[in-house]
């Protein structure tokens, strides 16, 4: 197809105007809106025409740039040598193309290293004397940013190096897998966009004028490159990353020294399979000449390195059908609809559900149930819709219809200041409720057993239960109306009720719910302030100061206990006999229970109890519990079927206990 100079004049502004803007929302905004598949494609498509045309080249182009423009947020720093990227194929024969020109080129004969790559964003760290100086982003290549204090935060990257070196590194920085999935799942409940994939998750995090923010966010690093190796007396690739490991640098365990092509495809195959189940997100490998000073002399052309290539990945998309779109009301009231699609095999994983955000989500991209639809998984990890395949749309179809009242309470729905979700804010709502009382009862929070979701649905249903502290009136009565609920159960459950009232007072600020306030923020609350009463009397400033907390936890507690329902419902868990002081540190064993200060021993079995939870009920009691007879045990406990150790303790004439006595005790106490 001829194109004339005119048209490709047109096409190329064109394509310029739509790679620029979609570079502006990857780099500088971290939300990228073109997969890396369309851009590519696009780009390859700018390339192709520039070449044909030469004289149309304008500096303008995104060929002639590198990475990013500068945030003005952050100080700028130039970087001595400047960072590029890497010319990248996205098959074997491209790899096999760059191999044979550099063969070519070289006279000797060559190995490679090869890593992976790392699905991050580049860094520089700075070292003087050993110590860390300076961390930079990459920028624009030439300039960078400066995240020094940001980095500070990351735990693997070394303050203090083992010698006391100056140099500069570089490396990626990224976020594990895991913590961009409880990330984003965070932002999700709290209303707030998620990131598209971990390398924005990590850009976010490290472009955080709040160091604080930087450092919930649990990035980490592998550093790849050593600069000014010679001055080391380093002169290979595989060497150098020995050298940064010993020096203290995270460094990614996997690269391997390869020379032939064949080995180098079964390395991208194994790392094609084991892509999943890596703890970090790649997008590809990379394939360095491993011989430093032959990189030297290869050097570099305009825009990238010649020693060096990234194969990437193919991106894994798998095409389904949506048959249905489901809404959960989360317990802070977001509301959140996933589609349910026919099962697929997609990046190692069996998926028929996605999550679509929220409802407006579903209309910007015009999802439609019998739609058929591209999935892929953002960051290799989460089932995402990347587009509606129009022409396979059904001819009957509709749009989805759009959402504006809470699908469990009819309540209109709302959105908060800047966020995307919509929320239900109808305090009433019985699916938020489900939720608060689900949390509420859940292992980190009041850790009441045996109370999950479809008991605390019947309970509702019933009209038991309509808040929280409804739980703390429950009677064997009101209980024996559930489904399957004998005697047993009933006792079961109010004592677990029972018991949670005696948690040290961390359970109870957890179970509350609070946005930003997990287990771990509430419990050093808990240690800082003493009781939920303190907790509630304090201001912003005195919460932001505890080591831990921050201001945006600080903030929120404030505005918690500002709301006159809180108060309420605070007075109520004092009438419930709701412990609200901190416990842990000093276990209030009661020194005048029978068991306080004896050390027991158990043996054979007990009908009511499982051994750890009598050994846990008992030591509640101030026992010391321990797991052999000798002179100095005070007490056996012994159950049915008792053996070696009631004949141990009748020789030693330890007084014994049996199950039914250690019954009345436990009542007594
Ligand atoms: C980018 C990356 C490199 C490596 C790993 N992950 C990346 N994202 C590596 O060398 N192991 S090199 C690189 C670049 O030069 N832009």
């Amino acid at each position: 197809m001829e194109l004339t100079k005119e048209a490709a004049q047109q096409e190329l502004a064109a394509l310029r105007t739509q790679l620029n803007g979609w570079r502006t929302a990857y780099y500088t905004k971290d939300a990228p809106v073109a997969t890396d598949a369309e851009y590519d494609k696009q780009y390859q498509r700018l390339l192709a025409i520039e070449q044909q045309f030469p004289e149309l080249v304008t500096p303008d182009s995104p060929t002639q740039q590198v990475g990013d423009t500068v945030l003005p947020e952050f100080t700028k720093v130039p970087h001595e040598q400047p960072m590029l990227s890497m010319g990248d194929v996205f098959s074997l024969e491209e790899l096999a193309g760059f191999d044979e020109r550099l063969r070519k080129t070289v006279d000797e004969d060559f190995d490679y290293n090869v890593e992976l790559k790392i699905d991050g964003l580049s860094l520089s760290l700075v070292y003087v004397d050993g110590q860390l100086q300076q961390a930079s982003t990459r920028g624009n290549g030439r300039i960078g940013e400066d995240v020094t204090k940001n980095v500070r935060t990351i735990k693997d990257v070394p303050q203090q190096l083992t010698r006391p070196l100056t140099l500069e590194v570089r490396g990626e920085c990224y976020m594990p897998k895991a913590a961009f999935a409880k990330l984003n799942a965070q932002r999700e409940a709290d209303g707030l966009e998620t990131f598209a994939n971990p390398r924005n998750a990590a850009a976010g995090s490290l472009r955080q004028l709040d160091p604080h923010v930087t450092k919930q966010r649990e990035l980490a690093t592998f550093i790849y490159t050593l600069m000014d190796p010679a001055q080391f007396n380093v002169s290979t690739q595989d060497e150098a990353i020995r050298f940064m490991a010993d020096l203290g640098f995270a460094t990614n365990p996997s690269s391997e020294r390869l020379g032939e092509l064949s080995e180098i495809d079964a390395y991208i195959e194994r790392y094609t399979g084991q892509r999943e189940q890596l703890s970090y997100g790649i997008d590809g490998i990379v394939l360095k000449v491993n011989s430093l000073p032959l990189q030297a002399q290869l050097g570099a052309t305009v825009k990238v390195p010649r020693w060096e290539i990234a194969y990437k990945f193919p991106p894994d998309e798998q095409e389904t059908v949506v048959r249905n779109i489901e809404w959960t009301i989360g317990r802070t009231g977001v509301v959140t609809p996933t589609a349910v699609m026919d099962t697929v095999q997609l990046a190692g994983t069996q998926v028929s559900r996605a999550t679509l955000h929220n409802p407006d989500y579903i209309a910007a991209k015009d999802i439609r149930i019998g739609d058929t639809v591209l999935l892929h998984k953002a960051g290799d990890i989460i089932p995402e819709i990347s587009r509606v395949l129009l022409d396979k749309r059904p001819a009957d179809s509709v749009p989805y219809p759009i959402v504006t009242k809470c699908p469990s309470c009819g309540a209109e729905l709302v959105h908060i200041e800047d966020e995307v979700a919509l929320r239900c804010i109808n305090p009433q709502c019985p699916a938020q409720i489900q939720e608060q009382l689900t949390h509420f009862a859940s292992r980190p929070a009041m850790n009441i057993d045996g109370l999950g979701p479809k008991i605390i649905a019947q309970l509702q249903e019933k009209g038991l239960v309509h808040d929280v502290a409804d739980l703390y009136s429950l009677t064997a009565e009101d209980l024996a109306q559930l489904d399957k609920f004998k005697e047993k159960s009933i006792a079961n459950l109010l004592q677990a009720i029972d018991n949670s009232r005696h948690n040290s007072v961390e359970r109870l600020l957890t179970g509350l719910g609070i946005r930003h306030v997990g287990a771990k923020a509430a419990t050093v609350l808990a240690e800082n302030f003493g009781s939920l009463g303190a907790l509630a009397k304090a201001d912003e400033e005195s919460i932001a100061a505890v080591d831990g907390v921050g201001p945006i936890i600080a903030k929120a507690l404030v505005q918690y206990f500002a709301m006159p329902n809180t108060q309420e419902l605070l007075q109520q868990f004092t009438t419930a006999g709701v412990n609200m002081d901190y416990t842990t540190a000093t276990p209030a064993a009661p020194s005048d229970s029978f068991f306080a200060g004896k050390t027991i021993v158990i043996t054979g079995k007990f009908a009511d109890y499982s051994r750890p939870e009598l050994s846990a009920r008992l030591q509640a009691l101030g026992a010391k519990v321990t797991g052999s007879v000798s002179k100095k045990t005070d007490l056996l406990v012994a159950g049915a079927d008792a053996g070696s150790k009631l004949s141990k303790a009748t020789t030693l004439g330890v007084t014994v206990m049996s199950a039914d006595e250690l019954a009345a005790k436990l009542n007594e106490n």
